[in-house]
């Protein structure tokens, strides 16, 4: 099969943007009020529908993922070492650095790259105070190993769920793991808001604070108890929340059609490792990582390769968080090396809801053919 050059750039994702005229409707209502932001009508329905969807009591809406999870690891006053992922967005060691914490590195199993819970323990010292995991991919972490390790030493967990909007592990939504839990809404996500962060969080007496932290720290008219932030979803992300939420299934239903087909055709070929699909979790099928290990090309070479047809993959997540350099002489590589090898063999392929299945097809042949 003759494969073309696309005329126009496959990235590795697309946006999902629902029937203009549904977003255009639901605007009209902000020229009538005026109320923009600050907690406004859609702030509040987008909430009360999230509720229903992730299948969780208590959330909290914030302007995006990241600083959604910097505020959630302030809420919970902590102090010390937290353990942590380095194969994972930026963000998710920002976030603990930035409220002066101090980040150690766990490994990650090669299987699915989430956190290697069989050295958790290991890593754990008297300043430990939290386990910050990663649901990378969209694959759910261990998440009862790591609720036995947090339980017996006392710790909190706050998973980045960044990828996992909508999942379910066991039935159960993910949002109902761990402490707390982190769903990022940007327009690269399965579900988004234009931008945007959910927090969600076990336990009720966080309400307050959880929304007082994103307002500034303000507690009343004439007081601010916190040293807060601005972390507020206003009402044009709020409305963009609620369009795509009619149609997420649709959405998913039509991702997974991609990803089964590079499945079909990427399964079984020597040196071409794919994550194992988890019977327990409903997918929301996040992601397309492929790992290149002993296969005829290499993960750069297939990059270039794919580029020349104008398809871009990413390779989510090279570096890792602990080669970055703004952490540089912090930390050290080698000290998680399965995280460092997988980082430099991945490739996430395009993948999005309106992708063609002949592209997934021209993707797939570009591959085999190398
Ligand atoms: N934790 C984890 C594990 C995360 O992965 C992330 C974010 C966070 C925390 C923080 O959540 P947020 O604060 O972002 O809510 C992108 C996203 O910006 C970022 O949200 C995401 N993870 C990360 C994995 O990917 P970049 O720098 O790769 O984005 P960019 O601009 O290169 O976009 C990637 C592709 O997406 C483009 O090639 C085309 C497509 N795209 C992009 C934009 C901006 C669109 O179709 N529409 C758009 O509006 O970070």
């Amino acid at each position: 099969m003759e494969i073309r050059k696309h005329e126009q750039p496959v990235l590795v994702t697309r946006s999902s943007m629902p029937p203009l005229e549904e977003y255009m409707e639901m605007l009209k209502p902000l020229w009538e009020s005026a109320w923009l932001t600050n907690m406004g009508r859609y702030h509040e329905e987008f909430k009360a529908q999230l509720r229903s969807y992730l299948g969780t009591e208590n959330l909290e809406l914030f302007v995006n993922g990241h600083l959604a999870l910097e505020l959630a690891i302030q809420a919970l006053k902590l102090e010390g070492e937290v353990i942590t992922t380095p194969f994972t967005f930026a963000s998710t060691t920002h976030a603990i650095v930035r409220n002066g914490l101090t980040p150690v590195f766990c490994d990650i199993n090669d299987r699915d790259y989430t956190m290697d819970v069989d050295q958790i323990e290991s890593l754990i010292t008297e300043k430990t105070c939290a386990i910050v995991p990663v649901h990378v991919y969209g694959n759910v972490c261990d998440v009862e190993k790591i609720r036995e390790i947090a339980e017996r030493h006392n710790l909190k967990v706050i998973y980045d769920a960044a990828h996992t909007f909508g999942e379910t592990y066991d039935g159960v939504g993910v949002a109902n793991f761990g402490d707390i839990s982190m769903f990022s809404l940007h327009a690269t996500k399965v579900f988004h808001s234009i931008e945007g962060g959910i927090i969600a969080y076990q336990d009720p007496e966080l309400k307050d604070l959880l929304y007082q932290l994103k307002n500034f720290g303000i507690t009343g008219y004439e007081s601010v108890e916190y040293v807060g932030s601005n972390g507020k979803m206003n009402e044009f992300q709020a409305a963009m929340g609620l369009c795509n939420l009619r149609h997420i299934d649709e959405e998913i239903a039509k991702r997974k059609v991609l990803v089964d087909r590079y499945r079909e055709r990427l399964a079984d070929i020597p040196g071409i490792k794919l994550c194992p699909e988890n019977p327990r979790v409903r997918s929301n099928y996040a992601y397309m990582p492929v790992v290149f290990d002993g296969y005829k090309a290499d993960r750069d070479t297939i990059f270039a390769e794919l580029a020349k047809y104008n398809i871009h993959a990413r390779k989510y997540f090279y570096p890792c968080v602990n080669s970055y350099e703004c952490y540089r002489d912090q930390f050290d590589e080698n000290d998680t090396p399965v995280a460092a090898k997988i980082s430099r063999q991945v490739l996430t392929l395009p993948l999005y809801a309106d992708l063609e299945l002949e592209t997934v097809d021209e993707i797939c042949d570009i591959i085999l053919g190398m």
